[in-house]
C-alpha cells in the first residue's frame, strides 16, 4: 500500500489575507498566521497550504505574481515567512506553497520587457500572435469574461491571457522560460518548502494551431486544458524539481474526468501526488452561473464512487475538499445553513475524512461558516464575480435584485470574507476595519464561540483528525460503496488490513432509514464517532436522524 506522508496527513489551507491581521491595517498576513499556530496545532492538521503570498499588483489576490522570490509587502517579509517556517516546523506542520507558473502578473519584469518589442529576448515567454480579421487570434474565453486575447499598442499583436488582462499566460513551448521556472521551484525546495499546489497547471500547453473553440463550456478550452504537451512539461518539471526534494504536489486541474486525473496522479508517472478534482462541486451549476441546479445525492454518489474506484484500482490518488477560496461555503450547498448547520456541517466534515484520499480543510470550515449575503453589488470584491455580474447586467435578463441573490450564491467572496475570531467589532481579524466585509454573522459563528459550544464543529474535527492518525484505514482502506441506489444516504465501507469503517452519511434534513442487512454480514461494530448523542446498540437496520453522520469501527 505505498505509504506517503501526505496519505496519512490533513492538510489546512490557509488564505492569508483573510486569516489574521497582525499589524492592524486591516489586512491578514505572515505575522498573524504565526500569531494563530496554537489554533491549527490544537485543530491538529499536519500540513497548511498557503495562497500565493508573493510579491503582486493583487489584480487577482496574489493569482498574479510580479516576483516569485519576494512577499507581497501587505504580507511582511521574507523573514517573516522564514520565521513561521521555523514556528511550524517546531509544531511539526508541514508547509505547502502555491505556484502560479501558467501565468504571471504583467508587472512582472519578463513580461514588461516582452511587450516592449517584437525581437526581445523575452518576447517568446508570452503567447503574442497577430489579430484576424481585425479582432482577436481566435475565439477562446477568458474564464473572468470577454476574449482571452488582449492587443498590445506598442507592437500591434494580441497576448493570451486565459485570466484576467494582468495575467498573460506564460509560453512553456519556450525551453528558456521553463528553466527558470524551474530554478524558481528548486529556490523555494531548497529553503525547505515541504510542498506546492500547483495553480491551473493542467492548462500550460496550448495547441500551437490555435484553432478556434467548438466544444459548449468556457470556448476553446479542448485547445488549451490538458493540452498536446502537457504531461511532457510536467514530467520534466518534477524530474527536474521536486521529484529529487520527494515534496507533496498537488496539481489544481480544471476540465479533468477521472480517466485524465489518472495520468496526472498515477504514482508510476512520477506527475503529481494528488489534483484537485472540480466535478462534484459543478452539480449546482450544470445551467451556467446565472441559474442554481437542482441536484440529486445520487448523482454526487455515483461521481464520487467512480474517482473513487478508479484511483484505487490505477495506483492513484486524490484531494478531498468541499471547501477553498474559490467555492462558496459547503453548509450553504450540500448541507443546511440554517437549522441544521452544526449537523450538516459535521457530516459533511465526515464525508471529507473518510474517503480515500487526502482531506484539505478551507479556514472557517471547521467552524462551520456559512454564505454571506451582502446587501449590494458594490460590495463585491472578487474579480470573477464582478466580471459575471457586468455579464449578467449586459444580457438583461434578470433584475438587479436577481443578481444580487445569485451573486452571493455563487461569489468567492463567501470563502474569503476574513477569519471571525470572536464577536468583536473586527471580529478579533483586525482592530480597523478590513479589507472585505465580514459574514455578517460573525456575532454567532466564531472561533471563541465554536470552542465553547457543547456540540462544536471544530471539537468535531479535531476528534476526525484524530482518528486518521490513530487508524491506518482512514488513509489506506479500500473504498467500497454500499447502499448505492438510496436517495438520502451516502454508505460506503472502507476495508483495511486490520480494520474496517463503516460510515453512514444522512444528507437530508428528514430521518432517512436504510437495511444493510444484503450487503453487510455483521453484528458488533464500534462506534467511534457520531454528530448526534451516541446509542451504542449497532445495528444492520435503522434510521438516520437530519444530517446524522455515523462511523463505525468493524
Ligand atoms: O483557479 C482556477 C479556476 O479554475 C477558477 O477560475 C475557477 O474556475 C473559478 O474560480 C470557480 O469559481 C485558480 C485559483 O484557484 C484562482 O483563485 C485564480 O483566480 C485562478 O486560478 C487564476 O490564477
Ligand atoms: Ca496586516
Amino acid at each position: 500500500m505505498n505509504k506517503k506522508w501526505w496519505k496519512e496527513a490533513v492538510v489546512y489551507q490557509i488564505y492569508p489575507r483573510s486569516f489574521n491581521d497582525s499589524n492592524q491595517d486591516g489586512i491578514g498576513d505572515l505575522r498573524g498566521i504565526i500569531e494563530k499556530i496554537d489554533y491549527l496545532d490544537q485543530l491538529g492538521v499536519d500540513a497548511i497550504w498557503l495562497n500565493p503570498v508573493y510579491k503582486s499588483p493583487n489584480d487577482d489576490n496574489g493569482y498574479d505574481i510580479s516576483d516569485y522570490k519576494a512577499i507581497m509587502d501587505e504580507f511582511g517579509t521574507m523573514e517573516d515567512l522564514e520565521e513561521l517556517m521555523q514556528v511550524l516546523d517546531e509544531h511539526n506542520i508541514k508547509l505547502i506553497m502555491d505556484l502560479v507558473l501558467n501565468h504571471s502578473s504583467d508587472e512582472h519584469h519578463w513580461f514588461q520587457k516582452s511587450r516592449q518589442s517584437k525581437d526581445n529576448p523575452y518576447r517568446d515567454y508570452y503567447i503574442w500572435r497577430d489579430g484576424k480579421n481585425g479582432g482577436p487570434p481566435n475565439n477562446w474565453q477568458s474564464f473572468f469574461g470577454g476574449s482571452a486575447w488582449k492587443y498590445d499598442q506598442q507592437t500591434e499583436q494580441y497576448y493570451l491571457h486565459l485570466f484576467s488582462e494582468k495575467q498573460p499566460d506564460l509560453n512553456w513551448e519556450n525551453q528558456e522560460l521553463r528553466a527558470k521556472i524551474y530554478e524558481i521551484i528548486n529556490w523555494w525546495l531548497e529553503k525547505g518548502v515541504d510542498g506546492f499546489r500547483l495553480d491551473v497547471i493542467n492548462l500550460i500547453s496550448k495547441d500551437q494551431d490555435f484553432p478556434d473553440g467548438k466544444k459548449e463550456g468556457l470556448r476553446g478550452h479542448e485547445y488549451f486544458a490538458n493540452g498536446p504537451r502537457v504531461h511532457e512539461f510536467i514530467q520534466e518539471m518534477a524530474a527536474k524539481t521536486y521529484n529529487k526534494y520527494q515534496a507533496m504536489t498537488v496539481g489544481e486541474t480544471p476540465f479533468v474526468d477521472k480517466d485524465e486525473a489518472l495520468n496526472f496522479v498515477k504514482a508510476e508517472r512520477k506527475e503529481f501526488s494528488m489534483i484537485i478534482p472540480f466535478e462534484h462541486l459543478e452539480f449546482d451549476s450544470k445551467e451556467g452561473w446565472a441559474q442554481i441546479s437542482d441536484w440529486k445525492l445520487k448523482e454526487l454518489k455515483d461521481l464520487m464512487s467512480d474517482w473513487q474506484f478508479k484511483l484505487q484500482e490505477n495506483n492513484g490518488w486524490t484531494s478531498l475538499y468541499f471547501c477553498n477560496h474559490d467555492q462558496p461555503r459547503i453548509v450553504s450547498r450540500y448541507g443546511d445553513d440554517g437549522q441544521y448547520r452544526r449537523e450538516s456541517a459535521k457530516m459533511l466534515g465526515t464525508m471529507l475524512h473518510t474517503l480515500r484520499g487526502t482531506p484539505f480543510i478551507y479556514q472557517g470550515e471547521e467552524i462551520g461558516m456559512t454564505n454571506i449575503n451582502f446587501d449590494s453589488l458594490a460590495d463585491f470584491d472578487d474579480i470573477e464575480t464582478r466580471a459575471k455580474i457586468r455579464e449578467e447586467q449586459a444580457k438583461g435578463n434578470l433584475s438587479q435584485a436577481e443578481i444580487l441573490e445569485i451573486a452571493n450564491y455563487r461569489t468567492r467572496d463567501n470563502a474569503r470574507t476574513p477569519m471571525p475570531w470572536n464577536e468583536e467589532e473586527y471580529a478579533g481579524f483586525s482592530e480597523t476595519k478590513p479589507w472585505l466585509k465580514l459574514n455578517s454573522n460573525y456575532p454567532e459563528i466564531n472561533v471563541e464561540k465554536e470552542l465553547a459550544a457543547s456540540d462544536s464543529i471544530f471539537k468535531y474535527y479535531q476528534k476526525l483528525i484524530a482518528l486518521r492518525k490513530k487508524y491506518p484505514v482512514f488513509a489506506y482502506g479500500k473504498y467500497k460503496l454500499l447502499l448505492a441506489e438510496h436517495p438520502d444516504i451516502y454508505a460506503y465501507q472502507r476495508l483495511g488490513s486490520k480494520n474496517n469503517l463503516l460510515v453512514l452519511l444522512n444528507f437530508s434534513s428528514q430521518a432517512a432509514v436504510f437495511d444493510l442487512r444484503t450487503e453487510l454480514s455483521v453484528n458488533q461494530a464500534e462506534l467511534l464517532l457520531t454528530n448526534y448523542q451516541s446509542e451504542n446498540k449497532f445495528s444492520l437496520k435503522g434510521s438516520l436522524k437530519p444530517y446524522e453522520a455515523r462511523v463505525y469501527l468493524l
